[in-house]
């Protein structure tokens, strides 16, 4: 296999004896990283004075990472402003939070034009290039015109947004047109494929659009996938089925007292849809009272971002909501909604998943959502819960069998929990045995090496198409990048 080079704001190197703490994707991009001798480079996440492109090199478990500092400036206009206030909330259809600042943008592209310089050195000729997530959307670019000859790949985890929202961002075409210089753009569905090939047909009337998604404009050729990504399912399910889960799992089932359990596990985002979900849950315990006293609600939620302040605003409205459905309802032997602001590791998680009745997984727009898929994996195929799942996450494209519902409506939540709550094992058994096939087939290992191989195998289709951009890496600017003006986001 090609060395790989991975590029994400934030790094994650192997924790070597607590993987039981480390995500899927962690896993996953450190054990390809381990296996082609690769590097990760991305910020350190610490603030200096003046920036310095120096790199900071550490090896753990045979995974290198490289790191850089960032000024305090860049943090507030790259990372605050323009990827968490700007493209987040409108990548998540949060057009009122959404802020269009041009400090924002102008320190969006300086930091990815920092991260581009800074990482040329790292880069050999063969080495394969895969740039994640919205805060580095223009990096591809950033690099060919540094000379970058090699096959770039970028994937977005979040949402593309519809047409007539992006249309709001200023210079939305100089975003887009940056994403034209990779080779290969993963998406986590074909939905939010679909609304970018839109946009492109839309904004690009010249651009050739190919059956296999194949992308050509300006003499440039790019390659459009779905390629949802997975949880590391075999790991997960160990994790379930641990004696360390197990003793979870029985606490949780002794705090219960009888109750049926619906759980909740979500960063604290507006995202999330947890305002909505509390919602749903007071329009159950509302309309259909003989379900008083006999069901509980965890809702765990850490706190994220909590520099920004609509992440301050929306952890305000729930605190007072949940003291809401808690005056309302709770007697002196029942706490009908029980809200946790802090993380718990995997393994903790899967015991009280296993623990649940119902898992709640109610977005109102997510990429993908990886606890629907961890929540699957920690069941009891014997006695399975039943997952609720929004129509508006990536993975409802793949989880069919769960009740997918409409997030937004209180109705359709209230009805669903009921339905949840009321559903035989016949049928538990059928809906989780489908979700479990399609949670393991579709694993995080099977989504790496997905992107992977249509990023190795597009490298031949380049060359064949712009000659100038096969003979390695700094080899002066390939032409088609010269007729362009750089993008500009400020
Ligand atoms: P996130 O928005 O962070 O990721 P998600 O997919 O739900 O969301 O993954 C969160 C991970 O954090 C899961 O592994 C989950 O178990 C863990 N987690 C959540 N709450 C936790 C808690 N209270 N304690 C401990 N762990 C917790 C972005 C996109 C998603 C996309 C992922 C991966 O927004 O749509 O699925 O990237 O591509």
């Amino acid at each position: 296999m090609t060395r790989l080079l991975v590029v994400s704001n934030r790094v994650s190197p192997p924790v070597g004896e607590g993987k039981a703490n480390q995500g899927g994707l962690a896993v996953a991009l450190n054990s390809a990283l381990r296996e082609t001798n690769g590097i990760w480079f991305g910020w350190s996440g610490n603030e200096i004075d003046q920036f310095s492109g120096q790199i900071n090199f550490s090896r753990n478990d045979g995974v290198t990472t490289a790191t850089v500092d960032l000024e305090a400036q860049d943090v507030e206009e790259y990372y605050n402003g323009f990827a968490n206030r700007t493209l987040w909330p409108l990548f998540h259809d949060r057009i009122d939070l959404a802020e269009f600042e041009r400090g924002f943008a102008g320190g969006y592209e300086r930091v990815n034009a920092r991260f581009a310089e800074t990482m040329l050195p790292l880069i050999a000729p063969d080495d394969l290039i895969w740039v994640h997530d919205y805060h580095l959307i223009p990096l591809g670019s950033e690099l060919r015109q540094r000379g970058v000859g090699n096959r770039i790949g970028f994937f977005l985890h979040t949402p593309w947004p519809v047409l007539r929202l992006l249309l709001s961002l200023p210079h939305h075409r100089q975003l887009v047109e940056a994403l034209f210089d990779y080779d290969l753009l993963g998406f986590q569905c074909n939905a939010w494929r679909d609304g970018f090939l839109e946009y492109v047909r839309d904004q690009f009337p010249d651009a050739e659009m190919q059956d296999d998604g194949t992308i050509r404009i300006g003499g440039r050729s790019v390659r459009v996938i779905a390629c949802p990504i997975g949880i590391d399912a075999q790991d997960f399910m160990e994790s379930a089925a641990s004696p360390e889960a197990e003793t979870a799992r029985q606490e949780m089932i002794k705090s219960l007292d009888g109750k049926c359990l619906i759980i909740g596990v979500d960063r604290l985002d507006y995202s999330k849809g947890l305002e909505h979900r509390f919602h749903g849950y007071e329009r159950l315990l509302t309309d259909q009272p003989h379900y008083q006293e006999k069901v509980s609600l965890l809702q765990i939620a850490p706190p994220s971002r909590a520099d920004v302040a609509s992440y301050q605003d929306i952890r305000k409205g729930l605190d007072a909501l949940s003291g809401h459905i808690n005056g309302e309802f709770a007697t002196v032997h029942w706490v009908p909604l029980r809200y946790v602001n802090r993380g718990y590791d995997r393994t903790s998680l899967a015991g009280m998943f296993r623990a649940s009745r119902v898992g709640l997984v109610t977005p109102l727009r997510d990429g993908m959502n990886l606890v629907a898929k961890e929540y699957v994996a920690a069941q009891d195929p014997d006695d399975p819960g039943v997952l609720i799942l929004s129509k508006f996450a990536g993975a409802a494209e793949q989880l069919k069998q769960a009740l997918l519902v409409n997030p937004y409506s209180p109705e359709e939540l209230s009805d669903a929990l009921a339905q949840a709550l009321d559903m035989g094992l016949e049928e538990r058994r059928a809906r989780h045995a489908a979700l479990l096939e399609s949670v393991q087939r579709e694993d995080v290992h099977w989504w790496l090496r997905t992107f992977l191989d249509a990023l190795e195998d597009h490298g031949a289709e380049v060359i064949s198409l712009d000659q100038s951009r096969g003979g390695g890496n700094h080899g002066g600017i390939p032409q088609i990048h010269q007729s362009l003006a750089a993008p500009s986001f400020a």
